[in-house]
């Protein structure tokens, strides 16, 4: 890719200026001076804004779909469930995030990598059109399924987001493990299925929407590997036997869920990521 490539990152950028007020003058006055050519840079800034403006007349012509009960933790930052202490490390409100601490214990992880390693394969991703999946290039790490309750381990682990969450276990979708290499990436985008897309409503026939995530980390990184939420401008650490938690009313941006896992540059990073419905996923 060139270094002059109008990237997600940088239209995020312009809409973020525009919006905190910046003069379109100074904004271009910056990215000058971060070595843009001036009419890359006007372009840039002319064809984001235009899109931006489309977007939010769209979104005033397609009003907000209702909002669901979603699962969480309850109040505090000592948590039990399951029978182990889980620190709450960090909260928000929107997005709904909050960062555990000692979700998993060491052995767990070690054992859930060991177990999922001979079954790894090209990480794919929801085919929008038909609702199956395909290999995506935006998702270039390595993945595989654990079936919910295969091994004694993987239960008791979904038992105590259960206990957690105060969300039923049969509400799960199976674990998936997820290896990144170095280089490995996942691009920005939310784990919600899209409304407006053909493939969606055979997907909600298995359990309905999405309505949280619990991204679990299994080791920590030599170096990179955060997961991203780049609507706000939030980092999480991936630091081993900690996870992530977010939650989505709705099948909506205006949820702030927008995430991503940042390119992986020193070793692996190694994840398990619980997905919870709104319904029983059979
Ligand atoms: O590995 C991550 O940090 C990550 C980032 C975004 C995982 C997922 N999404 C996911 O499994 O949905
Ligand atoms: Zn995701």
């Amino acid at each position: 890719m060139s270094a002059q490539a109008i990237t997600d990152e940088l239209r995020r950028w312009i809409v973020a200026q525009a919006e905190a007020g910046c003069r379109p003058q100074d904004v271009l006055d910056a990215m000058k001076a971060s070595g843009w050519q001036e009419d890359i840079a006007i372009e840039a800034m002319e064809r984001t804004l235009t899109e931006r403006l489309a977007e939010m007349s769209e979104a005033r012509a397609d009003p907000l779909p209702p909002a669901v009960p979603v699962p969480g933790p309850p109040p505090g930052v000592l948590l039990s469930a399951g029978g182990r202490q889980v620190q709450v490390v960090a909260a928000m409100a929107l997005p709904r995030v909050v960062v555990f601490g000692g979700l998993l214990g060491t052995d767990e992880c070690q054992a859930l990598m060991e177990e999922a390693r001979p079954r790894l394969a090209r990480s794919e991703t929801v085919d929008n059109a038909t609702g199956g999946s395909e290999v995506n290039a935006a998702r270039t790490s390595e993945g595989m399924f654990f079936e919910r309750g295969e091994t004694p381990l993987i239960d008791r682990i979904e038992r105590r987001i259960a206990d957690l969450l105060g969300w039923p276990v049969e509400r799960g979708e199976g674990l998936q493990i997820l290896r990144y290499r170095p280089g490995a990436e996942y691009k920005p985008h939310h784990d919600y299925f899209d409304p407006r897309y053909a493939g969606t409503p055979k997907i909600l026939e298995r359990g309905g929407q999405r309505v949280a995530t619990v991204v679990m980390y299994l080791n920590t990184p030599e170096g990179g590997g955060s997961t991203t939420f780049p609507d706000v401008g939030l980092e999480v650490a991936p630091v081993q036997g900690n996870a992530v938690f977010f939650s989505y009313d709705r099948a909506h941006p205006a949820t702030r869920t927008l995430h991503g896992g940042a390119p992986v540059t020193a070793g692996e990073k190694w994840v398990a990521t619980k997905w919870l419905r709104e319904g029983e996923f059979r």
